[in-house]
């Protein structure tokens, strides 16, 4: 099993990766870029294969990392993604989460920093949460070493089963998805159809999609017709709706305690 290791830059990922490859790990470049590329075995179970993936905010084009990981995410395909979150941080790092759901890849949300999260007297809804994004969420503390078989169990237990994600925005937005999957199949038929579609609306220009002018027209025609509706352009209305969503999901399931702010790591 090939599982990838996703997250934004701080989050944890590489405590969490030398925790569960220990000593089995190969570090190099991801081709023709200096960026690092670290790959390893599960040190409990050495057919399972994790990759430590670049820190990024957002499945974009934009930066180095975010090419490097959405390259890997499209076309190598990893069977599972743990996308780890900084529990400390949870708004900020659901941004990308978002993303991750829309790929039809099965995840499991480690909601890292927890030792952290507990002494400042928070409590997730671990639960709530989960319904909410429709993914499995395990609690954990990558540097204590807290719930990382809990972790594994989980993605062996996704592992092959359809990707659900319960994260869905307005009608509007959802309809002009469905219209770009009528006027193009091929995207439709992609696993990744949805990540595709939201794509196309925020104004992706590096999807390689290979649509005909034509089918390019047509979606340029729902796209400005939502952005009519919005007021607003494509990346403006994604990036909103985002937030939108994860700041009801984050109101819903995450309690902050009486102590505040406490100690860091
Ligand atoms: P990366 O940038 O995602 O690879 O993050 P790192 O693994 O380098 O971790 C960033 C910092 O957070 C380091 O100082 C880690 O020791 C710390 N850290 C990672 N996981 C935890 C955790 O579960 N609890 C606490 N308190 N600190 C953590
Ligand atoms: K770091
Ligand atoms: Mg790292």
């Amino acid at each position: 099993m090939r599982i990838a290791l996703a997250g934004n830059p701080n989050s944890g990922k590489t405590t969490l990766f030398n925790a569960l490859t220990g000593s089995h790990q190969f570090v190099g470049n991801w081709p023709g870029v200096t960026v690092e590329k670290k790959e390893g075995q599960y040190k409990k179970d050495t057919s399972i294969t994790i990759t430590d993936l670049p820190g990024i905010y957002s499945l974009s084009p934009y930066t180095l990392e975010e090419v490097v990981s959405r390259k890997y995410l499209l076309n190598e395909k990893p069977e599972v993604i743990i996308n780890i979150i900084d529990g400390v941080n949870l708004e900020r790092n659901l941004y990308l989460t978002t993303q991750l759901l829309d790929l039809g890849i099965p995840v499991v949300v480690a909601v890292n920093r927890m030792d952290v999260v507990r002494n400042k007297g928070d409590v997730i809804d671990r639960s709530g949460l989960e319904k909410a994004l429709g993914a499995p969420v395990v609690e954990i503390s990558a540097l204590k070493k807290e719930n990382l078989d809990g972790l594994m169990e989980m993605a062996k237990k996704v592992h092959g089963t359809a990707a659900e994600n319960h994260v869905y925005y307005d009608e509007h937005l959802e309809d002009a998805a469905k219209s770009i999957y009528d006027i193009a199949p091929s995207v439709g038929a992609l696993d990744a159809k949805r990540f595709y579609a939201l794509k196309l609306i925020e104004g992706d220009q590096k999807l390689e999609l290979n649509l005909s002018a034509d089918q390019e027209k047509q979606i340029a025609a729902v796209i400005s017709e939502l952005e009519e509706y919005y007021e607003d352009d494509g990346e403006g209305i994604m990036t909103e709706m985002r937030y939108n969503a994860i700041a009801g999901i984050v109101e819903g399931n995450y309690k902050q305690g009486k102590r505040g702010m406490s100690t860091s790591d």
